[in-house]
């Protein structure tokens, strides 16, 4: 009988925006590869589908949504991609995901909407699989508005991206590595390195696949 490829590993990228993220996954997807590690890199919001769509307009100030609706479309945007996401792990695909749920629930809670609360906000999400890392890019808000391209979209706002901040704190558990993101890009790619190719082994060797948030 044939025996199931060994899993990928679900890694994921989460920080401020303009902190690096899009960079990092792109750079540690090619080092991956580079070593015979099938990987693939995707992005949340996935802006290509009708919901994504719908969303893209949303954080580009066409469109004015009640919070709980654009969340819900986050979520939405995740959900349509979960047998995907399954089908890719299972058959051996390492998935480096530039943002998750994680995103999903950090932003919404910075909007301090009473009811939508992280514990509301993660009961929507516990059909997915929970990453087996989590790279968090960690740097000030100050820092990352002096980036190219900064204040284009609606939550590009200095004190909104710090209650972002304190949102993730409240997330971060054993599977979540922080990477100081203000150093060099290939500093910065040397650090990541050093958490993402034992998660991908990990994986590899058999770990379970988690379900967010067990
Ligand atoms: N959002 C949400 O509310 N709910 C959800 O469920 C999800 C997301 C999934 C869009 O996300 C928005 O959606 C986002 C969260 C919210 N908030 N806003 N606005 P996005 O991922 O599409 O947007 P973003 O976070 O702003 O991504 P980005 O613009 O692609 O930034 P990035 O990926 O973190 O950075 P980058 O593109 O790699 O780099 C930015 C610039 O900095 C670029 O010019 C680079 O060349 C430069 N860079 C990168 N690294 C360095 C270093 N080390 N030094 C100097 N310069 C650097």
């Amino acid at each position: 009988m044939a025996t199931a490829p060994p899993r990928g590993a679900l890694i994921v990228f989460e920080g401020g925006d303009r902190c690096g993220k899009t960079t990092q996954c792109s750079k540690i997807v090619e080092r991956l590869k580079s070593q015979g590690v099938d990987a693939v890199m995707w992005r949340f919001p996935d802006r290509s589908t009708s919901i994504g769509a719908a969303i893209n307009a949303y954080l580009s100030n066409q469109s004015q949504l009640d919070d709980a609706v654009i969340h819900m479309l986050f979520v939405a945007n995740r959900l349509e991609k979960r047998e995907e996401m399954l089908r890719l792990l299972a058959g051996g695909t390492t998935l480096v995901l530039d943002r998750y749920s994680y995103s999903g629930v950090a932003y919404t809670a910075a909007k301090a909407v009473a009811h939508l609360s992280i514990d509301y906000c993660k009961s929507l999400e516990v059909v997915l699989p929970a990453a087996d890392l989590v790279v968090h890019m960690s740097m000030s808000p100050e820092a990352t508005a002096a980036r190219g391209g900064y204040g284009e979209e609606r939550y590009e706002k200095v004190e909104f991206q710090a209650r972002v901040m304190e949102a993730f704190a409240q997330l971060r558990d054993e599977r979540w590595a922080a990477i100081d993101a203000a150093g060099t890009i290939d500093a910065i790619h040397e650090q990541v390195a050093a958490v993402v190719e034992p998660a991908v082994r990990r994986a590899q060797e058999g770990a379970p696949l988690g379900r967010l948030w067990d």
